[in-house]
């Protein structure tokens, strides 16, 4: 009997291992079900970026003249259900064996390890996903060496394995990191880019209905919907960025505009991440405008360091500490998440600002990300479950290999350490200096007590205060427990009541998105 080949929505590359020596007459199957779609409440705009370009993929892979089976979302016969769709469609094409690259996620490859020991037939055989620069098993000998391991030994391992950006055995620019060039605030006339905007075929469209009628009760709008959902369209995307952005990538990447949701970042993990573009080819087209003299190192090094370095460390952190990383929770974090976060319904003006980008568009850059909603979750002690959900379902490349050490990771520090050395914990003053949020704010950042202080300043010295016995040691927050030790024990009294009344004010009956997907 024959061999089905299931395609994920997020393993749409044509050189994808699963389409290379394929059985002859496989049948290649792609399936939109419901159940992918609410295992947390995902955007709208994730939802319809992963359909259409799953249709696409499916257009143009008959194109090329392969055997398509595609389940459509409102097919009668449709289980909704990735496992129990792919087993029916293997009876039905009498299919002794469903293969597929191994998912991107924890829990689908747990189900179908489950059914490798269980099903008689189907039998399910699982591919190795050969679309990073580094492998599950040289990120496990890599780490089981390491005491303490950090990204930057391995970043500097991942260069010399690449040659990207290596000059003989040196580091172009004679330096590994030009990260102290990159940090510069946000100013008046930075000059906004508009991204290309994408025309909508009839497939699109269609998906834009479609996923309005299903998931139109989701958080997020669908109204500007301008992910690219061919690989066209995605080249298009990344020629946008190395041409007008590229060169200021590095020196503004840490900034936060209140009007300008995207500055000079890529918008490119979506298609990275569901299969568009390949990670490799991004470096090159980076590494390629350096050579031409159109970039300048700092903002190529610090470029190919997200994708060659951070991208690959997150997958390789996640395969090597699943599936107990997801239960970590080192600071004790026990909090519900805010309503807010659903809604953006709050008075400071940075959250307000980063969740309305994110219901408008699926996207927040990686410092709103990190020190806007990640900060302020930290720093008032949300549990890593609820606060991971929500990242999972909000942003439009959201998968969980590379969600989950970010936010329970990188953000929560709930894991030891292993995302980094310290937590990124930060009060108002730091929000203040990256962005222009403050000014239209109705709190001041330079004020920790009263009802104009920005709640950041009083939460920043409460999560210290509360979470003394585990950081009170690490040789990179001395400094500034330091500068709580030498606080009077009356300023310390009035900041932590501060602190206690504006988390009490946060208490209400959640209405949902608790991490109960655990
Ligand atoms: P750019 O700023 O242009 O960066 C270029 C590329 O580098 C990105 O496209 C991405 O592929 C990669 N990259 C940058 N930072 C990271 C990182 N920390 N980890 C992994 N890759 C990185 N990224 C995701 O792709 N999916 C997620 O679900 C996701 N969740 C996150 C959750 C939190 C709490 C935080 C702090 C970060 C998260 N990131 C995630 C990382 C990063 O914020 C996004 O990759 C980035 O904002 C995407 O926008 P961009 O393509 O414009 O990135
Ligand atoms: C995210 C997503 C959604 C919303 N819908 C589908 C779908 O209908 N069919 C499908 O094959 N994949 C979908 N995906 C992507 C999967 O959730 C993703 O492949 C797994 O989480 C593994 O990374």
């Amino acid at each position: 009997s024959g061999t089905l080949i299931l395609l994920l929505g997020d393993q749409l590359s044509h050189s994808i291992s699963s389409l290379q020596d394929y059985p002859e007459n496989a049948v290649i199957a792609l399936c939109e079900v419901s159940g992918e779609g609410r295992y947390v409440p995902h955007h709208p705009q994730k939802i319809a970026l992963i359909l259409a370009a799953m249709r696409h993929f499916a257009k143009e892979l008959r194109d090329k003249g392969y055997r398509v089976h595609y389940s459509a979302l409102d097919d009668a016969d449709n289980c909704q259900d990735l496992i129990a769709e792919a087993e029916r469609l293997a009876r039905q094409y009498d299919c002794g064996e469903i293969r597929l690259v191994q998912p991107g996620e924890w829990r689908l490859l747990a189900r179908i390890h489950q059914r490798q020991k269980t099903a008689s037939a189907p039998q399910w055989q699982l591919l190795e996903d050969d679309r990073f620069f580094c492998t599950a098993r040289e990120f496990a000998d890599w780490i089981e060496k390491r005491k303490t391991p950090r990204l930057e030994h391995f970043y500097r391992r991942m260069r010399r394995k690449t040659g990207l950006l290596m000059e003989d055995d040196a580091p172009a620019g004679s330096q590994w990191n030009f990260d102290h060039d990159n940090r510069q605030p946000v100013r008046d006339n930075l000059g906004t880019l508009t991204p290309p905007a994408h025309g909508r075929d009839d497939i699109t469209n269609r998906v834009l209905e479609l996923v309005n009628e299903h998931f139109g009760d989701h958080f997020g709008t669908l109204d500007g919907f301008n992910w690219p959902v061919t690989r066209r369209q995605a080249l298009v995307d990344l020629r946008h960025f190395i041409d007008n952005a590229l060169a200021d990538f590095g020196t503004y990447q840490d900034a936060i505009d209140d009007r300008d949701p995207y500055l000079f970042h890529s918008r490119l993990s979506s298609a990275m991440n569901i299969g568009l573009l390949s990670p490799r080819e991004v470096c090159e087209a980076a590494e390629a405008a350096y050579y031409r003299g159109e970039a300048p190192i700092n903002a190529v090094e610090g470029f190919i360091r997200q994708i060659l370095g951070w991208r690959e460390y997150v997958r390789g952190i996640y395969w090597h500490h699943m599936p107990a990383y997801k239960r970590e929770n080192r600071l004790n974090a026990r909090r519900n998440l805010p309503d807010f976060y659903w809604s953006g319904d709050t008075d400071l003006r940075c959250l307000r600002r980063a969740i309305e980008m994110t219901r408008d568009n699926a996207y927040a850059h990686h410092i709103q990300r990190l020190m806007v909603t990640g900060n302020f979750a930290l720093l008032c002690g949300v549990k890593p479950e609820a606060l991971c959900d929500w990242y999972l379902a909000v942003y439009v490349d959201a998968f969980e290999w590379v969600e989950l050490p970010n936010t329970l990771g990188m953000v929560l520090h709930a894991d030891g350490g292993l995302m980094g050395s310290k937590p990124y914990c930060a009060s108002g003053k730091y929000i203040q200096r990256m962005s222009n949020h403050c000014g239209d704010c109705r709190f001041n950042p330079k004020k920790t007590i009263g009802d104009t202080a920005c709640p950041f300043n009083s939460l920043y010295w409460h999560f210290l205060e509360r979470n003394a016995e585990r950081l009170e040691s690490n040789p990179r927050m001395k400094l500034i427990y330091g500068s709580l030790r030498r606080m009077s024990d009356e300023k310390r009294a009035a900041i932590r009541e501060q602190a206690e009344g504006f988390l009490d004010s946060l208490e209400t009956e959640p209405a949902y998105g608790q991490g109960e997907h655990l």
